[in-house]
């Protein structure tokens, strides 16, 4: 019988590592997990994971090296996939040491580490659509990259260095997924989507005045999180390692995400003003979106829409989710959880 393979998975509790953990479980590897410890413990669905066996978890912090040494040489893993990060775009311009030591130097320690273990080891770094920054649309794997946040360039230092640089310099198998915004409703309530879907459902519920929110004229192109980590599997199962961009292929603005979450709630907003005076009346004309500079950028990534036609191709993936889709599954998980909380 052929051997287990043996994966580890950084930022095992954000909803990526939830998601690929459930994923590689059902492929048949043995699933280990860095997590970060916090008073609060694991989320849920990874203590879920954990009673029922799929995921074995280790306590450690890719800024910590002893702990990142201490783990590869328990685990041995045959597959790596770093998605510990400190993954905030906002938060990165307020704490920038905090970033560059996880996005950057956490990547390095994982990557040494790893390789140090084993030497045919394979990585799988989650690279960013944030890396294009300032590039205009469509982006691709050919695109010049333009951070605009630390957060944007402490990950592509990181991808230059420790993945292209690493495969050029000792034949690593290291390959990254550059993955444009995929969201679900494991997303964390700081990230635009989910703050929109869990505020309007608490605003139908009469639970909620009010939303706040910033740049509504910003264009992202937003995809499942389900689809997105089956393509890190596939990533490191080709015969070489390469970069791909994975996205949709379709762009809407923060407006049209409010637009779509309120009408999966049967809810309807009519937007009026421009800029910071912008506001969204619900029907009975009461003023239930409003915008707070407090949520905006020092500098701002306008738009992103990626080609990802290189994945479609090589890996014969695509997503399987719509948008509308991503939303009302988003939507009726926070509408359906905080009515029971409620009832
Ligand atoms: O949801 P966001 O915070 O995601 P952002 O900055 O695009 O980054 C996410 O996707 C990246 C992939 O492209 C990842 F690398 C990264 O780790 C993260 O997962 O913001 C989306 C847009 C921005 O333009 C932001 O300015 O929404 C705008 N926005 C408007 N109001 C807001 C808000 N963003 C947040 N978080 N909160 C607001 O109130």
């Amino acid at each position: 019988m052929a051997k287990k393979k043996r994966a580890l998975i950084t930022g095992i509790s954000g909803q990526d590592g939830s998601y690929l953990a459930e994923l590689l479980f059902d492929k048949g590897y043995d699933v280990y997990g860095l997590l970060r410890r916090t008073s609060a413990g694991p989320p849920p669905y990874i203590e879920d994971l954990h009673l029922a066996k799929k995921l074995s978890y280790v306590y450690g912090n890719v800024r910590d090296l002893s702990t990142v040494r201490m783990v590869m040489e328990e685990v041995r893993p045959d597959e790596v996939y770093n998605l510990a990060a400190q993954s905030h775009v906002w938060v990165s311009f307020k704490v920038p040491d905090e970033t560059w030591d996880t996005n950057y130097y956490g990547v390095g320690r994982v990557v040494n580490e790893a390789m140090r273990v084993n030497k045919d080891v394979r990585i799988y770094q989650a690279s960013t659509s944030e890396m294009f920054g300032a590039t205009l649309p469509p982006q691709n794997e050919r695109s010049p990259f333009a951070p605009v946040s630390p957060y944007a360039e402490s990950k592509l230092k990181a991808h230059e260095e420790f993945i292209v640089g690493y495969r050029e310099k000792y034949g690593l198998f290291a390959a990254s997924g550059i993955l444009f915004n995929h969201e679900s409703p494991r997303r964390g309530k700081h990230f635009v989507t989910r703050k929109i879907t869990h505020s309007l459902a608490k605003i139908k519920l009469g639970l909620q005045e009010k939303l706040l929110l910033g740049n509504l004229e910003a264009k992202r192109d937003w995809g499942y999180a389900g689809d997105y980590v089956e393509v890190m599997r596939l990533i490191l199962q080709q015969q070489k390692p390469h970069d791909y961009v994975i996205a949709t292929g379709e762009t809407r603005t923060v407006r049209d995400f409010v637009d779509a979450a309120a009408t999966a709630l049967d809810m309807h907003i009519t937007w009026k003003g421009k800029g910071k005076s912008e506001v969204g009346r619900d029907t009975g004309g009461k003023v239930i979106i409003a915008v707070d500079p407090e949520f905006y950028r020092p500098h701002e990534v306008h738009q992103l829409l990626g080609d990802a036609r290189k994945a479609r191709r090589e890996l014969g993936w695509k997503p399987k989710v719509s948008f509308d889709q991503l939303v009302e599954m988003m939507v009726k998980s926070d509408y359906d959880a905080l009515k029971h909380q409620t009832s």
